[in-house]
């Protein structure tokens, strides 16, 4: 099996400061990282919701620290929601060369730096029926 648990559920908000709250009110999550990713153009906050066997899962939001960056064009277009998915995986090296050998659309070929350390790379939205895809490798521990 190639994917260990679902990651992370990416979402596209015009603010964390105006987000975060709700998501502490409705289901008692905490913020237990954020970080600014520069390539990415991110803001991001990660919201534990479990510590599961194979890893950890988490609601990620995400707040565009430009407008022309993959998220601030996501909000112009459809407004704050769910922007991607994200697997976790073993060896992410294993896993892209497994989809290049049966031709999916990656958008990245090689891993780029992810949220606390992990390697990701994401599988272009139309090669998966609409769904911006992202694979993560965490760091032993997230
Ligand atoms: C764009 N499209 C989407 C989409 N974003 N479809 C579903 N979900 C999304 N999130 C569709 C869009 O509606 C267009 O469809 C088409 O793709 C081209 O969109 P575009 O606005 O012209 O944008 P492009 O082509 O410049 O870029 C689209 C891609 C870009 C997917 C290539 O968003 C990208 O590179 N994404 C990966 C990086 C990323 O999302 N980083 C932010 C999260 P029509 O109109 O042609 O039908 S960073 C993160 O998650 C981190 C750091 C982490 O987890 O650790
Ligand atoms: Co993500």
């Amino acid at each position: 099996m190639l994917l260990s648990r679902i990651d992370h559920v990416g979402i596209a908000v015009a603010s964390l400061a105006g987000t975060i709250p709700l998501y502490e009110e409705a289901f008692g999550l905490t913020v237990v990282h954020q970080e600014d990713n520069d390539r990415q153009g991110v803001r991001e906050a990660m919201l534990l919701v479990n510590n599961g066997e194979a890893g950890s899962s988490y609601v990620q939001l995400l707040e565009p620290l430009r407008e022309d960056s993959p998220v601030g064009k996501f909000l112009a277009k459809w407004g704050p929601g769910i922007h991607h998915i994200a697997y976790g995986v073993a060896d992410i090296d294993s896993a892209l060369a497994a989809l290049t050998t049966i031709g999916f659309d990656l958008v990245n070929k090689t891993p780029v730096h992810g949220t606390a350390g992990s390697r990701i790379a994401f599988v272009h939205p139309k090669a998966l029926g609409g769904v911006l895809t992202e694979l993560v490798e965490a760091v032993e521990g997230h």
